[in-house]
């Protein structure tokens, strides 16, 4: 459910006035949004540019000056890097695109917070113009040495410890949705004048909705349980709620843009040749899940709230049922085999 604004409110103004709510704060954080606002800035333009590579003289893996040509998904990664890096505000980072952890240049102060993101979800759509994303996530660092680099352990916090979660939408329009535990708010960015202005408010997700999403080509390496469920979504009921439609981008973002909007379940659960699901924790599913609670909604992994999990690995991957809270509750029990009266 949206609430849409008339008033007109930058991110950047948005961001210091709830900064001024929670007490005692610095304004640490609003420099830190500043710059990933930054680095998302740059991404959407090369994201709305992605095409013209072939036709501006670009080959294969050369441009035309025979330079290594880097892909989209390693150029947001460099992009945000180069945003975070010095401003002070972060000890450490974590990204989808490198291995171990990423620290502060040596040359530059640390601060206290800790960044997850994945810079581009998504990659299999770039090259035929569907919606990407890009998915981020804000820790304080645990660790007490605040002059010294983060380390593991600032990174493998337990989803519920994040002070802020988000994800840009590259779209129709590019929309950064933020969460800092204040509800959730969606910002559309204005290319013409550079600016993300406050769009939707206070974002509630609906009780249930009529749209379920999950990869259906691998359906026969599901348990019996779920395919029970999905055969449940599209079996006709006497009041009209069923059957569900069927929607499935292959964005994660896309996907989950749409049920944080609309209502309904995002999925991608185990199966016999991924048991622990594809997406990841750390900078998927936990950003994820703290938006959708905040709009009202749900997300487990079929058992357990992703916000819990223990984290044991950067690149860690959990199944993941998101979404409507009448719609997440009713897919666990059907995975607990509790089936409704037929
Ligand atoms: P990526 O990080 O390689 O882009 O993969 C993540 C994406 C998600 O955006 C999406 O939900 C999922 O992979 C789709 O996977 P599949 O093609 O197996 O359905
Ligand atoms: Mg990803």
């Amino acid at each position: 459910m949206r609430m849409r604004v008339s008033k007109v409110v930058t991110i950047e103004r948005h961001i210091a006035e709830e900064e001024h709510l929670h007490g005692g704060a610095t304004g640490e954080f609003s420099r830190l949004m500043r710059d990933l606002t930054l680095a998302i800035r740059l991404i959407s333009r090369d994201v709305r540019r992605a095409g013209l590579n072939d036709i501006l003289g670009l080959t294969e893996n050369q441009n035309v000056h025979g330079e290594q040509v880097k892909k989209l998904d390693q150029i947001a990664n460099d992009t945000i890097f180069r945003a975070m890096d010095h401003g002070g505000h972060l000890c450490v980072m974590a990204s989808e695109e490198s291995e171990d952890l990423i620290p502060i240049p040596q040359e530059y102060p640390r601060g206290k917070y800790v960044l997850l993101f994945d810079p581009l979800d998504g990659s299999s759509n770039i090259d035929v113009n569907v919606t990407i994303g890009t998915i981020f996530s804000v820790y304080r660092r645990v660790t007490p040495d605040y002059l010294g680099d983060g380390t593991l352990e600032d990174v493998l916090q337990q989803g519920l410890r994040q002070v802020a979660a988000g994800y840009v939408c590259y779209g129709s329009s590019t929309q950064l949705v933020y969460t800092t535990g204040n509800g959730v708010d969606v910002f559309t960015y204005d290319p013409t004048i550079g600016e993300f202005l406050l769009s939707d408010e206070k974002v509630q997700i609906p009780a249930r909705g009529k749209y379920y999403s999950v990869n259906e080509g691998n359906s026969s390496k599901w348990n019996d349980n779920l395919k029970r469920y999905i055969e449940h979504l599209k079996t006709p009921s006497p009041d009209n709620k069923r059957p569900y439609s069927a929607r499935y981008v292959g964005s994660a973002i896309a996907d989950l843009h749409r049920t944080l909007i609309y209502g309904g379940i995002f999925m991608y659960p185990a199966d016999s040749s991924s048991p622990k699901g594809k997406l990841r924790l750390m900078y998927e599913a936990n950003p994820l899940s703290m938006i959708v609670e905040q709009a009202g909604g749900r997300a487990t992994d079929g058992v357990r709230r992703i916000l819990e999990l223990k984290p044991t690995a950067i690149h860690e991957r959990t199944p993941f049922y998101i979404g409507s809270r009448e719609d997440v509750l009713e897919a666990e029990a059907f995975l607990r085999g509790e089936f409704p009266a037929a």
